[in-house]
Formats: C-alpha cells, sequence, structure tokens
C-alpha cells in the first residue's frame, strides 16, 4: 500500500523522509481528496495482469515511454532533478508507473501543506493537472518508470507561482466541488 504523510519543515537532504514527529500519516481517501489517484499493480507481470491495459483505455493513455534515474542513463541527470523538486504544475496529468526503484512526489494539499507521497516498485500514481508538486529521488537514488500520456506528450513544468495557468484554476474548482 502506498505511503504518505505531512512533511517537516526541515531543510535537510530531500532525500530523507522527512516525517514529522510523532508521524502524521495521509490516507488514500485523504490523497483522493486532493484529487491524486493511485492503484497497485505487478510491475513485473502488467502485460499478463491486464489491469494497466484496462486503465490505459479507459483514461485514454495513448503514450508510454520510459525514465530511468541514474546518472549514466538520464542526460543532464543533475539538472532535471534539480528542475523535478521545484515546486511546478502541469496543463495535464503526471502519469507514473514504478517499474523499479523507489522515490517521493510531494503535492500541496488544499491548506497548502506538503504531503511526501512515497512511491516504489508497482506503484501507478495520476497527479491531477494544476496541482503543485515535486519529485526527488530518495536515499537509495534510483527509480524507473513508464510516463503514459494522452496523446503527444507535454512535459512542461510552469513554477510556482502558477496561480493564473488555467489548469490551476480548473483544478481548484474541482477541489472545491469535491470537499
Ligand atoms: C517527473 O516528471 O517528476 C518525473 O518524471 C520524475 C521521475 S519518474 C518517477
Ligand atoms: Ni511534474
Amino acid at each position: 500500500m502506498v505511503s504518505a504523510w505531512f512533511m517537516d519543515s526541515s531543510d535537510e537532504d530531500q532525500r530523507l523522509s522527512h516525517q514529522l514527529d510523532p508521524p502524521q500519516p495521509v490516507s488514500l481517501e485523504d490523497l483522493a481528496n486532493c484529487g491524486v489517484l493511485y492503484w497497485k499493480l505487478d510491475a513485473d507481470n502488467f502485460e499478463k495482469e491486464g489491469k494497466l491495459a484496462e486503465i490505459r483505455a479507459q483514461r485514454g493513455y495513448t503514450y508510454t515511454d520510459c525514465i530511468t534515474c541514474t546518472p549514466e542513463k538520464l542526460p543532464n541527470y543533475e539538472q532535471k532533478l534539480k528542475s523535478f523538486f521545484e515546486e511546478h504544475l502541469h496543463s495535464d496529468e503526471e502519469i507514473r508507473f514504478i517499474l523499479d526503484g523507489s522515490g517521493y512526489f510531494d503535492i500541496r494539499n488544499y491548506d497548502d501543506k506538503w504531503i511526501r507521497i512515497q512511491v516504489e516498485k508497482g506503484d501507478l500514481i495520476i497527479l491531477p493537472a494544476g496541482i503543485y508538486h515535486r519529485f526527488t529521488l530518495d536515499d537509495k537514488d534510483y527509480i524507473k518508470a513508464m510516463r503514459l500520456f494522452v496523446g503527444e506528450p507535454v512535459w512542461t513544468p510552469h513554477n510556482r507561482p502558477a496561480d493564473d495557468h488555467p489548469a490551476r484554476a480548473d483544478y481548484i474548482s474541482k477541489i472545491k466541488d469535491g470537499r
């Protein structure tokens, strides 16, 4: 099961867990209230399992590719990791299926608090368009993920402040309706 928690506010290494003391866990339901969707799939047998194909068909995810975060496999490694960790939003969903390794997606909830979501092999996570978020590797320094998209991918991050972006207004209105 995916694990998520409210973050402490220390400036220490982003790759540490940043749990509060005592920890303040966040449930899947809380994540769903922020518009974040999650499934656990079989990363070694996802083709046979069929769940990914089902989700792709339902949600129209026609595009896939694979990203591996290591200095050897990811061009401009340092620069990319830095930009992943800048708080930003996108005009579309961010969809990642973790094939190997682990890391943290941080999202802002409706009170603008950081929630850290730990992802590992088999996790499929969908961040809604317009949510402020960022990504970091953990202390194991390795993740391999499938990226999915509806049609031609647009990876452009809009760094905060991006409150005038149409996806932001759309996101805020959906979240308000759902509360
Ligand atoms: C992103 O956009 O933040 C990434 O693709 C991070 C690596 S995949 C878990
Ligand atoms: Ni992003």
